[in-house]
């Protein structure tokens, strides 16, 4: 048979003195760890929750608190912190109108958009863009037409929460025209810039009006002005692939760029069309709805005459792009300048050859 079990003072009275002592430092010693321990937990869960609050405000106000609590790893701490941007902005508001009667004050127009940094530079403060996009303007004597680009052309790469530069490459001297050679060019001189990976290229004179075109990159190259008034608001044939486009790093690399030898006008971009399908590559455009654009009316530059070589050189595309392009590109760098709105590159392009 089984022993009764003993009442809990009974055990006590029957432990002798000593063991008693013992018994009850131990418990106390005991009940002080643990006191301490749980003391300190709490502490450092504290702690990280105040982290966690600075974190959130830098991504709130990173300027703020940067200059109060700033060390490399809290930089690269916001950057990464920041949510993605939505694949489809919900800045974009559609339709714009566009008027190129209107006078144009360039300094009203860098107040208004006070987000615009030095060299045209922007990016979204609330969220991590989806693409970084370099815009090449190839140039020449069109200031009045740049003006009007940059007043209309910031606010909407702005809603379309792009991280984005302006690079205006500016052809110096008075020789013929290289529109295709500018654009490789803008290509080589903004990725010395920025890790680049789309590169929009625009006629100065061509302003999208819907927001919703977007200038940026997409799995083929892209066409976007698609819809030019000057055209009746469709494509002047299939193959058209002028006035604004987009080539991602890769798509540019892998057509080995532009052709470096149009010189004067025409022909350039039906090369480039070429040397995209030669690499089974296809061309993704916008409908002709959210495509329209318009285009300033203007006389023919000088010095931009029909280039008499253009049908000879776009026969034989498959069997120069792979040697003329960004893997033969040669040019001088006159002089470059950081504007408030864009960086002009001014270039020396030479002349033709032979
Ligand atoms: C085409 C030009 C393009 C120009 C468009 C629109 C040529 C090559 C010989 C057929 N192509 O005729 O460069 O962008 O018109 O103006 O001239």
């Amino acid at each position: 048979m089984k022993e009764p079990l003993l009442p809990a003072s009974a055990v006590t009275s029957a432990l002798p003195g000593a063991s008693l002592q013992k018994a009850c430092k131990f418990l106390v010693v005991f009940c002080t760890l643990h006191l301490s321990v749980t003391l300190l937990y709490y502490l450092s869960g504290a702690d990280s929750s105040i982290f966690q609050y600075f974190s959130i405000n830098q991504q709130q106000t990173p300027n703020k608190i940067n200059s109060t609590y700033s060390t490399p790893l809290t930089t690269t701490t916001i950057a990464k912190e920041l949510p993605s941007c939505p694949d489809t902005s919900p800045l974009l508001r559609g339709p714009v109108t566009v008027n190129f009667n209107v006078q144009i004050n360039i300094k009203e127009d860098i107040k208004a958009n006070p987000h615009v940094t030095e060299g045209g530079r922007y990016k979204p403060s609330d969220c991590k863009a989806l693409q970084k996009v370099a815009i090449i303007i190839p140039f020449r004597n069109r200031d009045l037409h740049l003006k009007y680009w940059l007043h209309y052309m910031h606010p909407i790469l702005q809603r379309q929460q792009l991280d984005y530069g302006v690079y205006v490459i500016n052809q110096d001297g008075d020789n013929t025209f290289n529109r295709a050679k500018l654009m490789n060019i803008g290509y080589a001189e903004s990725l010395k810039e920025y890790d680049y990976d789309c590169f929009v290229f625009s006629d100065v004179d061509i302003i999208i009006i819907d927001d919703r075109n977007l200038y940026k990159c997409f799995n083929q190259p892209r066409h976007i002005s698609v819809a030019m008034d000057k055209f009746g608001f469709g494509l002047p044939y299939a193959q058209y692939f002028g006035g604004v486009s987009a080539l991602s790093k890769d798509q540019f690399r892998r057509i080995n760029g532009f052709p470096n030898n149009y010189w004067g006008w025409g022909g350039e971009d039906d090369d480039i069309y070429n040397r995209i399908v030669t690499k089974g590559m296809s061309i993704s455009r916008p409908d002709t709805v959210t495509g329209k654009c318009q285009m300033i009316k203007h006389n023919r530059d000088e010095k931009n005459d029909d280039n008499p070589k253009r049908f000879d050189l776009i026969s034989q595309t498959r069997q120069t792009m792979d040697k003329d392009g960004i893997n033969s590109l040669s040019y001088k760098v006159v002089k470059t300048e950081k504007l408030p709105f864009y960086v002009k590159i001014t270039v020396d392009v030479g002349i033709p050859s032979g």
